[in-house]
């Protein structure tokens, strides 16, 4: 069946990297997804088409995902870890094209793949995906940002980013017009609205810190901080517990009905992915993520347990 369908991540390097892949096929239709729910998303597809942009593979479905995946032309873009048991051989298999790349962004995989077909200026996309994702520091990235005034970028990444944290920009309808938009050579602080969604987040953010500041408590070399007001902002909730508490490691832990949600982030370079996995699992949880940004779900009354398991394994 013709036409082309973009599914793609609702961060800020998942709306760059869709609106880059809309940019280039620009009668696709776009929708956002997550990992937990691309299987299903994956379910009524009609199109022949589909791109996939900074979506993981879930490690309980990715074998059943890349099998709904059969039959159509698939382009893959991802820079998250594959679950256990993956390969990349298994799911180039599956797909017509697989890039994928631990220190890279999505949208800066999404952009090396379509540059030509796309105008030059759409190389901002692929900055502020990188930045976004504080992946910004890869040699291709550093040579586009050498074009630019960084700082008037970092506005506009700015607006982006804390923007999209708003009531208002954050469903799904909202961020595809933003794509929709950025797609078109928009800038974020285009879309009205925007900027002022923007500084409230930041006065929020900065409420935030100074809550943490006189509530977050230390575990050895962990910062934490339990029972916030809100379940926005948890990486900020986490990285403020490290910094106030000057530890390397920082945890945030919200309640949710059924268990325990843990947000971890670092001041020092720690591989906080692998260790975020191995806590949780002696726990009866899951976690993972990223290097310098991994979570963890784990049962109810067993953050003490959780804490001292992850700080045995923090080796700085
Ligand atoms: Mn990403």
């Amino acid at each position: 069946m013709p036409g082309t369908l973009i599914l793609t991540h609702a961060d800020s390097d998942g709306i760059c990297a869709g609106a880059l892949a809309f940019a280039a096929f620009p009668d696709a239709r776009i929708f956002f997804t997550k990992p937990v729910s691309l299987l299903e998303d994956l379910q009524d597809v009609r199109e022949g088409r589909i791109i996939l942009c900074d979506i993981a593979l879930a490690n309980n479905t990715a074998g059943q995902a890349l099998a709904a995946l059969s039959g159509k032309e698939v382009f893959y873009f991802d820079h998250h870890p594959l679950p256990s048991g993956v390969t990349e051989e298994t799911v180039r298999k599956s797909v017509q094209l697989y890039s994928h790349d631990d220190s890279s962004c999505g949208s800066e995989l999404v952009y090396r793949k379509f540059q030509s077909r796309l105008p030059q200026e759409a190389v901002l996309l692929a900055i502020y995906g990188a930045i976004g994702d504080y992946t910004d520091n890869t040699k291709y990235i550093q040579e586009k940002l050498a074009d630019w005034d960084k700082r008037t970028l970092y506005f506009e990444i700015a607006t982006l980013v804390l923007g999209i944290k708003s009531e208002e920009f954050s469903d799904y309808d909202a961020k595809r017009d933003l794509a929709g938009l950025m797609s078109k050579g928009g800038k974020p602080s285009d879309m009205p609205g925007l900027v002022e969604a923007a500084r409230e987040a930041a006065d929020r953010e900065f409420d935030l810190y100074r809550l943490v500041r006189k509530r977050a408590q230390a575990l050895g070399k962990i910062g934490y901080i339990e029972n916030l007001p809100s379940f926005g902002f948890r990486g900020a909730a986490a990285l403020f517990s490290a910094s106030v508490t000057g530890k390397p490691v920082g945890v945030a832990v919200y309640k949710r009905r059924n268990y325990l949600d843990i947000t971890i982030r670092r001041r020092k370079a720690i591989d906080l992915c692998r260790m975020a996995e191995k806590a949780a699992e002696t726990v009866g949880g899951s976690g993972g993520g990223h290097p310098e940004a991994a979570g963890a779900r784990i049962p109810k009354g067993r953050l003490d347990d959780f804490l001292r398991a992850f700080n045995r394994m923090i080796r700085i």
